[in-house]
């Protein structure tokens, strides 16, 4: 360990109080945007269980990332920095997570409590700063995952979600009594390619989802960014991989995204992992699916709309096994005496398309895809269905758990603890700009590397490699379609977005 870290630690150690600390869960899924979560009051999706923890607690109704991909939301979260200086500025095979930096779970550890992670962890190297932790491998599977822990790898047999939840409460059947506790339980779903619990597969069969009004949007008005992406549902899902369509009837109807990848190769990539007889119920859970495809007409926007209910439909369902297993783990909480002093947080690494612009996948400075999930449940503090409308970012995770346990964080970390918030939803929030820099490219879905800053009203984006600036009205265009860069009346305003985007770039250490 560094003499930093040391000199840290000592330090937060000083500052800590004798009161009672409160144990914490963190339930943290992959791609699961807002609108898939009723606490967020909208009707895609009923998540009761998700519910639970906002009917007691705080909704934050803006909550954004920094950087919208996996690793590196993972990585600002644990260490309260962005990602030019933690390590992950993206998901690419070559970047790993620098396992000696400083992080939250490493502090609270140090400080006496118990730190454990079970799920998704998706940073190369193995975790630091936990007592206990068994991850999936990489991205994970959804079927008969590996699992990795101290041990080394093992197959677990069963649902990638219930598995999760399973460690989970082994671990708080286990720990140790006398420390408080920091559980992290984060899921593989919803991430792609969707796949369900077989036994759920086709509940969502006879919802027919809206289709977003931008789903066939034109991009030619659009800038070159949103022109060269690769996320588009028509185009870039994969019948097979995604869509579940079995091999051969894609490819007798030709569909695009057929020759992406060996069809047969990525279907089984992940169906086989299951036995002969699971296989086989697979396959009949999905046959309802084949005969609806055969008998829809081949235009191509009828082939469009029914890929998107079909993502939507297996997104869904995996969604459901989420909000179930989040049920389980509180009531476990309740049947063992630990909800009055456990708090339960939700969220999700950074939201998800779900059809606008014809979109799926993340990774854009716009809305659908930079606004995250986060609910907290402290009880105590936070009282029945508080919303919060302040801006807050992943990067304010980490400081925000270090006061939650009472110990100073790091005056490095550049977030801000949201505890003040979750006291008092009201109190003054002295923040009105957001940064956010998004750096993969060209791999997975060619979104050119972009930054910018989001006010409560208006957005500026730069996006460098064709030197392109966008701006938006998130008042008058909440679906951000009419680029307002070279309108006139607005100079002043962009002009005061573009200093605060230097201003911010300087404040946050951005290299130029
Ligand atoms: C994989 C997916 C992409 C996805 C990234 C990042 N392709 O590369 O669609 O954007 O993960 O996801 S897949 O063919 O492997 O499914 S993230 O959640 O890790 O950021
Ligand atoms: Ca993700």
């Amino acid at each position: 360990m560094s003499k930093n870290i040391v000199l840290l630690i000592l330090l937060s150690s000083v500052c800590y109080s004798q009161q009672i600390r409160p144990n914490i869960i963190f339930i943290f899924s992959d791609d699961h945007d807002q609108r898939a979560i009723s606490a967020y009051g909208n009707a895609l999706i009923k998540t009761p269980n998700i519910d639970r923890i906002a009917q007691n607690g705080t909704v934050f109704e803006n909550s954004f990332c920094t950087n919208s991909i996996c690793a590196p939301s993972r990585a600002v979260i644990l260490t309260g920095k962005h990602s030019h200086l933690n390590s992950v500025p993206d998901n690419r095979n070559e970047t790993r997570f620098d396992s000696s930096q400083v992080t939250f779970p490493k502090i609270l550890k140090e400080n006496g409590y118990t730190t454990a992670i079970v799920g998704k962890w998706h940073l190369k190297s193995n975790p630091t700063g936990f007592d206990y932790w068994e991850i999936l491998n990489d991205q994970g599977q959804y079927y008969n995952p590996e699992f990795i822990s101290k041990e080394g790898a093992r197959i677990r047999n069963g649902y990638a979600t219930d598995l999760t939840t399973d460690l989970a409460i082994n671990f708080l059947k286990d720990r140790d009594k006398s420390k408080p506790f920091l559980l992290m339980c984060q899921n593989k779903a919803p991430h792609r390619n969707f796949m369900p619990k077989i036994k759920y597969i086709g509940m969502y069969d006879s919802v027919l989802f809206p289709l977003p009004a931008t789903f066939n949007r034109d991009y030619t008005k659009m800038g070159s960014a949103a022109q060269e992406q690769k996320q588009s549902i028509a185009k870039d899902m994969m019948p097979v991989y995604d869509l579940k369509l079995f091999p051969a009837i894609a490819l007798a109807n030709s569909l695009s995204g057929i020759n992406d990848k060996n069809p047969y190769f990525a279907w089984l990539s992940e169906a086989k992992r299951l036995n002969p007889e699971e296989m086989e119920k697979w396959v009949n859970a999905y046959m309802p699916r084949q005969i609806e495809f055969l008998q829809i007409p081949k235009d191509e926007k009828s082939i469009a709309e029914w890929k998107f209910q079909s993502f939507m439909r297996d997104y869904m369902a995996t969604i459901y096994s989420v909000d179930e297993n989040v049920g389980r783990l509180l009531d476990y909480l309740d049947q063992n005496n630990l909800a009055q002093n456990t708090i339960v947080v939700y969220s999700s690494d950074q939201g998800f398309w779900l059809g606008e612009n014809g979109w799926f996948d993340k990774r854009f400075m716009f809305e659908k895809s930079m606004r995250m999930p986060l609910i907290v449940k402290w009880p105590g503090v936070t009282d029945k269905n508080k919303r919060v409308t302040q801006m807050v970012q992943n990067l304010d995770y980490a400081q925000t758990f270090l006061e939650m346990a009472g110990i100073k964080s790091p005056s490095d970390m550049q977030g801000k603890s949201l505890v003040p918030l979750l006291k008092d939803p009201n109190v003054q929030w002295d923040r009105d700009y957001l940064y956010y820099q998004y750096f993969e490219y060209p791999d997975a879905h060619r979104v050119q590397p972009h930054y910018g800053i989001r006010s409560n009203e208006y957005k500026l984006i730069y996006f460098p490699l064709h030197n392109e600036w966008e701006f938006y009205n998130l008042k008058a265009d909440p679906d951000e379609q009419y680029n307002l860069i070279g309108e006139s009346g607005l100079k002043k305003t962009i002009a005061i977005h573009k200093l605060r985007l230097n201003e911010l770039r300087k404040q946050y250490l951005v290299k130029p």
